[in-house]
């Protein structure tokens, strides 16, 4: 085969051949491993049209599951003369195939077609995350949905599901039903919020497994609880209207938080769970069990962030505790980093490092402690991978306080190098979280996330040092794929495209 340009795939595959000519999509066969399958015929039939796909069709999709062909997660990818050959090495290997073959869709004078080509890809890191906070603004299942679509599209395989937050409880607990019928009838604008019922969620979970994601739960504790405080006023304390929860109030024009009532401010570090009831214990027992048992993934998040007014020996004495009655679930238990602090955690933790990637004061070695004790990393530096901070100043959604984060810097990060003395092999991935004080619906959401999300897609599947993997490239291949995302309902802000600053 003569190598061409590369067609403009996120993330870019570890060897792309590119042949001569193309395969011609006007008559479609699919093929092969059946859910894959099904999926395909759905997602392309929105592209070209369902007509163009039948079981007569004359050029063949065919789809297979092949445990000889790459690493886990990988595939390979054939695209000749009347055919297109997608093998997975495993199931989730089959899904990444076909999102490949979908980037390559191409419609000129002659229809559509795909170009002539030969990839074999696997990822570089295991997990490859998006986070949605649904606790700020409520996300119903329909948009979660969407937002599902928009993360396997890019071939990320964990959607990490914010809960809880002081604006609003989003999950049903059936030992503690107030939670989401009180604590989650607000939202961070003075709305009436809402929650997942546990068929929702269930439905949300399987729709994700449909598509090789992984759904991570997370109750944010001790602190982020304010709305817990609402539905059951005595398990949550609030001594704290710290100086900067003062000053964030002020700069907002907010109300400051006041206990057992509805929270409409976007202020941290002011609520905490009761860390010396024993009641308290019982409660978090009860919420973990029941969400572990709606998780078929093997994590769940446990929060740690921001616990601003919480002494530290108070701070230890809660990640003790509580770190070992969410690993007695079954699952892994996730926290922030600043968990980390806490000496004693259950091992084999994974924390999610948030910091700068520089890290200042204590972030480094808090996040260093869950390596050290066993665990793994997973990198979320603020001022690259928050998806919400704003992409230039003048943007009107997002937050500032990490920086703004146009794309080449969101794209300008290396996992391996954020924190000092944690050896490569225990940075589990990387996750590109959505946090939603400043968005209410998806297309705001897709405004702020794309194209930064494309970002994150490659830096946790490609790895460094391939002729495609540098700025001026993943630029161009932005530019090529919009049309495609817009194509799909995805709110593309132009501007965001530029490099921006
Ligand atoms: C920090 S960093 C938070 C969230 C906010 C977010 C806004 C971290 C783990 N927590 O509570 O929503 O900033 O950007």
């Amino acid at each position: 085969m003569v190598l061409h340009d590369a067609p403009a795939l996120i993330p870019f595959p570890s060897s792309v051949r590119v042949g001569e000519g193309s395969v011609p999509l006007a008559s479609v066969r699919i093929t092969g491993e059946p859910n894959a399958a099904a999926l395909l015929r759905d997602d392309l039939a929105e592209r070209i049209g369902a007509d163009a796909i039948h079981d007569g069709g004359t050029t063949l999709i065919a789809l297979a599951i092949d445990p000889a062909i790459g690493e886990t997660e990988g595939y390979a990818l054939e695209a000749s003369g009347d055919a297109i050959r997608v093998a997975g090495h495993d199931a989730a290997g089959l899904r990444n195939g076909t999102r490949t073959l979908l980037q390559l869709l191409r419609r000129d004078d002659a229809g559509w077609s795909v170009p002539a080509v030969s990839i074999a890809d696997a990822p570089r890191f295991a997990y490859r995350g998006v986070m949605l906070d649904v606790a700020r603004h409520f996300f119903g299942v329909d948009d979660v949905k969407r937002f599902i679509d928009r993360a396997a599209g890019l071939k990320f395989n964990h959607l990490h599901v914010h809960l809880t937050d002081d604006q609003g409880w989003r999950i049903q607990v059936d030992a503690w039903p107030l939670l989401a019928d009180r604590g989650g009838a607000s939202d961070a604008s003075g709305g009436s919020g809402g929650f997942f019922t546990k068929d929702d969620y269930r439905e949300i979970v399987a729709y994700a497994a449909a598509r090789h994601v992984t759904v991570v739960p997370e109750i944010d504790l001790p602190g982020h609880t304010h709305a817990a405080g609402v539905a059951y006023p005595d398990l949550v304390e609030e001594p704290w209207i710290s100086e900067k929860t003062i000053t964030e109030s002020e700069q907002l024009g907010q109300p400051l938080p006041a206990h057992g009532v509805p929270y409409a401010g976007w202020a941290v570090g002011h609520s905490s769970v009761r860390i010396h009831e024993e009641r308290t214990y019982g409660f978090i027992q009860d919420v973990l069990s029941e969400l572990a048992e709606l998780t078929p993934g093997p994590y769940l998040h446990i929060g740690g962030d921001e616990c601003l007014g919480t002494p530290a020996p108070d701070f230890a004495l809660f990640f003790r505790r509580v770190s070992r009655i969410a690993a007695a679930t079954g699952k892994t238990p996730i926290a922030w980093h600043e968990a980390g602090a806490a000496e004693d955690l259950a091992e084999g933790m994974i924390g999610q490092y948030w910091a700068g990637v520089e890290p200042e004061g204590a972030h480094g070695e808090h996040a260093a402690h869950f390596a050290e004790r066993g665990g793994a990393l997973i990198l979320s530096p603020s001022d690259r991978a928050y998806l919400d901070m704003k992409p230039s100043a003048d943007f009107p959604l997002g937050l500032a306080w990490a920086g703004t984060v146009p794309l080449r810097t969101a794209y300008d990060w290396e996992p391996t190098a954020v924190l000092d003395g944690v050896p490569a092999s225990a940075i589990l991935g990387i996750e590109a979280p959505l946090w939603t004080e400043t968005v209410t619906t998806l297309a705001e959401a897709d405004r702020l996330m794309f194209p930064r999300i494309a970002a994150h897609a490659e830096i946790g599947w490609s790895a460094p040092g391939g002729p495609q993997r540098t700025w001026d490239s993943f630029h161009a291949r932005v530019a090529q794929l919009a049309p495609a995302w817009e194509a799909s309902g995805i709110a593309v802000d132009r501007a965001t495209l530029d490099v921006g600053d």
